[in-house]
């Protein structure tokens, strides 16, 4: 989708952009079906990045403790807990620039994706930048999906992040899409966006080809000392209509309400729910972030009527259209 026909969507009357979302939601997937994933941050803190949201670069004098990479037992004791618990997904996360073959780290990690991916759950790993060579082992090794966000527009981007580009972020998207895993790409609300570089956001991501399987839509925690740490609090309609928007605009993905639902009351959620999220992180804990308590989680969904979706550990990334240009994964003039 263009800008100009998200900006006319996103204009809607808000129960017109809901009845719409929730339509096309209820074309592409189960009714009442949510996807419960749990996040592991199995390398905490130190991170040479500067992402002005982010409590774990080590640019910004935050209470967080750094931690080396967790021990293979320490991560099976977590993901086999996240199992029993009903997540369907494992998603494991590190605070790193990127990955590279050959290193001890690299290796390390495919050792413990061996193992994980052994347990019947969707897995998902976030490491950073990924070379072609990098992203083939990972899929080898077992992963499901990559999560690499663009965060907001191309535009914003560089007021929030300048240790890196908008351009690596995209080469890594087309290489784990090379590797033939899926993508999982979304953003952040609440880093002094305005309503246009979140809309860009989704132009960017609808442009990819194949689109991604999943669309983690964050709301910011603000970070005790990171440059964002101020930053009001996200309306909450602003919210449902993005969840609206990325619903309508990547039909197919999993639109995951991701970092932030402590601040969120039940009754947003259930709005959000209705316009078409059908995932979110569960458990106590994100990265180094307080989630819901996974008791609460699972009352919200009871009071909804709401089920859990069954594990796809087979899940095959979308495919790519072969009949579009061969752009990396999105078109020059939607992008930068
Ligand atoms: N280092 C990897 C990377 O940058 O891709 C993976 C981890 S990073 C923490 C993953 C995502 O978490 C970010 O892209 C951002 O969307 C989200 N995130 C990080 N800090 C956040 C915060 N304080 N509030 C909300 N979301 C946050
Ligand atoms: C995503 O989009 N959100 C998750 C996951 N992908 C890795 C991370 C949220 C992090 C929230 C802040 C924290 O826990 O430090
Ligand atoms: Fe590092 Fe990722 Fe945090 Fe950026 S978002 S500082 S790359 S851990």
């Amino acid at each position: 989708m263009n800008l100009a026909e998200l900006q006319e969507l996103h204009a809607l009357p808000f129960f017109e952009l809901l009845k719409r979302s929730h339509e096309v939601h209820e074309a592409s997937f189960p009714a009442g079906k949510i996807q419960l994933c749990t996040l592991l941050s199995i390398k905490t803190g130190g991170c040479s990045e500067d992402c002005a949201y982010c409590t774990q670069s080590a640019r910004y004098e935050t209470d967080l403790k750094n931690e080396r990479l967790l021990s293979k037992e320490t991560v099976m004791e977590s993901a086999r807990a996240a199992r029993e618990n009903g997540s369907t997904r494992f998603c494991m996360g590190a605070a790193w620039r990127g990955v590279r073959g050959g290193t001890e780290r690299f290796n390390q990690v495919v050792d413990i994706i061996k193992d994980v991916s052994s347990l019947g759950m969707e897995v998902c790993v976030t490491l950073g930048e990924l070379g072609p060579d990098e992203a083939v082992t990972l899929k080898e090794a077992g992963v499901t999906a990559y999560n690499h966000n663009l965060d907001t527009s191309p535009e914003h981007y560089p007021n929030i992040v300048t240790s890196h580009t908008y351009e690596d972020r995209l080469r890594t998207i087309r290489n784990v899409q090379d590797a033939g895993m899926s993508v999982c790409c979304g953003g952040i609300l609440g880093i002094s966006e305005t309503i246009t570089d979140r809309l860009r956001l989704l132009e960017v991501i609808s442009s990819f080809n194949p689109q991604p399987e999943s669309v983690p839509i964050n709301s910011l925690m603000p970070m005790p000392g990171t440059p964002l740490a101020n930053n009001p609090q996200v309306d909450p309609f602003d919210l449902v209509r993005m969840i609206a928007c990325a619903r309508i605009a990547v039909p197919n993905a999993k639109v995951r309400l991701s970092a932030g639902r402590t601040r969120l009351s039940d009754e947003t959620q259930a709005l959000c729910f209705y316009a078409g999220a059908n995932s979110i992180f569960y458990g106590d804990k994100l990265l180094t972030a307080d989630n819901p308590e996974a008791g609460k989680d699972r009352e919200l969904l009871a009071k909804l009527g709401l089920d859990t979706l069954e594990p796809n550990p087979s899940l095959e990334a979308p495919s790519i259209d072969r009949d579009l240009a061969a752009s990396p994964c999105c078109s020059p003039k939607s992008c930068c």
